[in-house]
Order: C-alpha cells, then structure tokens, then sequence
C-alpha cells in the first residue's frame, strides 16, 4: 500500500537495544511511527529517541501522570531529545496535559482515555475523561482496540482527535475492527518485534490496514 499513508504505530518494546535498532530499521518503511515505552527507554537511555527518529516520528510513551511542573520537566527532556509525541494519562486531569502542551505546541500530545487489558476500563470514565484530553490541548488520545465499542464511545467524545490503539496481536484485538470502530493508527508491538521477520510481519500489518 502506500507507504505515507500506513496506519501501523510499532510498539517497540523490545529490551536489547541493538535488537530494537535492527526491528526498527526493518520494520520503519512500512510504519507511521515508533512508540517507545519504559523498557527500552530504561535500557538504551534517551538517546535512543534521537537515534530511532532517524528512522520514524517516534512518540514517548512514558503514560505521565503527575503534577503540571513534573509533567512538563519530562516534557522538556522527550520533546528535547526528538520525540515528535508523548503519550500521558488523562485521569490527573487537564493541567498536567496543558503544561505538556505548552513545550512544544507544534508536536503531539496523546491522553490514554481506557487501557486495553482485561479489567482495563473499569476506573476509567471515558467521557470526562476525554473532556480532559480537549480542555488539556492532547492531539490525540489512546483507546483500546480490545474494544472496539470503547473506541467508538471515544470517537463520540473527542470529535476528531486522532486515535491510536493498542491491544492488536499479542493482547488479540482485531486492526479492522478497530478502524471501523474509529482508530485512525493502530499500535503493534510484540506480534511484530517478536516475529522471525519483523519487517515482513509490519509490511502485513501495514497492508491489512489500508485501504
Ligand atoms: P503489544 O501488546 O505487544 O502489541 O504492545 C502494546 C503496546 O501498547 C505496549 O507498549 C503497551 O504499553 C501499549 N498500550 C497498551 O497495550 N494498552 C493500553 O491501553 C495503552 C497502551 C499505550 O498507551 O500505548
């Protein structure tokens, strides 16, 4: 399909960071980003953000969830070392998402409105809960592609915020489904990183996906 239009986020979560490198630069022409998490954030240090936005926008996914003046601190080290998005949780509310925002305005910001695991939505209110993630500035918001009736209460709420989702493979959630329900991106990460042939597996991902 076409390539500028893929609709497939890689969650690389893969530990060694030289493994990570190498699934990165397979998987990278079929993707529209890279997610990176803790775990290889915690192994490679934030170097890793510069080197693998070589290869795709890469977004933090450091789920932030704490007062505006630490929120904006992570901030300033993500954005700076080349994230072009973070993602941070919504539930501390709007002004830890607006501090956020206020260092790079020009780059994203995704508010996790209900997490994908079993027993994942039960404290979560998707409604004010994407009210947050507007009155807070997110360009976009997370939502679980385990479910799908969950994405489209999302998209009701947040208008027309992007959407990314996880929960596809590993965690068994449908990408067709999810798009229908209303993702615009969907987060793969294990089914992926931890194929034979992660390029091959991303090019599949990326082709179920389009159009
Ligand atoms: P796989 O289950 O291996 O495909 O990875 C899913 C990725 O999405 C991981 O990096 C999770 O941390 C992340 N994720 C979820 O799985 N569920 C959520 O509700 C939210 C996220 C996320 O914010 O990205």
């Amino acid at each position: 399909g076409n390539l500028m239009g893929s609709r497939l986020l890689l969650a690389l979560d893969e530990t060694d960071p030289q493994r990570a490198f190498f699934v990165a630069e397979a998987a990278a022409p079929h993707l529209a980003g890279i997610k990176i998490n803790w775990p290889l954030l915690m192994q490679g240090g934030l170097e890793t953000v510069a080197k693998l936005a070589k290869l795709a926008p890469v977004i933090c996914d450091l789920k932030v969830a704490d007062i505006p003046n630490t929120a904006r601190l992570i901030a300033e080290a993500a954005y700076g070392a080349g994230a072009a998005g973070i993602i941070a949780h919504a539930f501390p509310g709007a002004g830890p998402l607006r501090a956020i925002r206020d260092v790079a305005p020009d780059r994203d910001l995704y508010a996790v409105i209900t997490m994908s695991h079993p027993g994942g939505g039960e404290f979560f209110d998707i409604a004010a809960l994407a009210a947050v993630a507007r009155d807070g500035g997110a360009t976009g918001v997370v939502a679980p592609a385990t479910r799908p009736k969950d994405i489209t209460a999302v998209r009701e709420a947040v208008g027309d915020l992007k959407i990314i989702a996880p929960g596809v493979g590993a965690q068994g959630g449908d990408p067709r489904a999810a798009i229908t329900a209303g993702a615009d991106l969907i987060i793969v990460g294990r089914a992926i990183y931890q194929a034979d042939d992660p390029g091959a597996a991303a090019r599949e991902f990326a082709a179920a996906l389009g159009d």
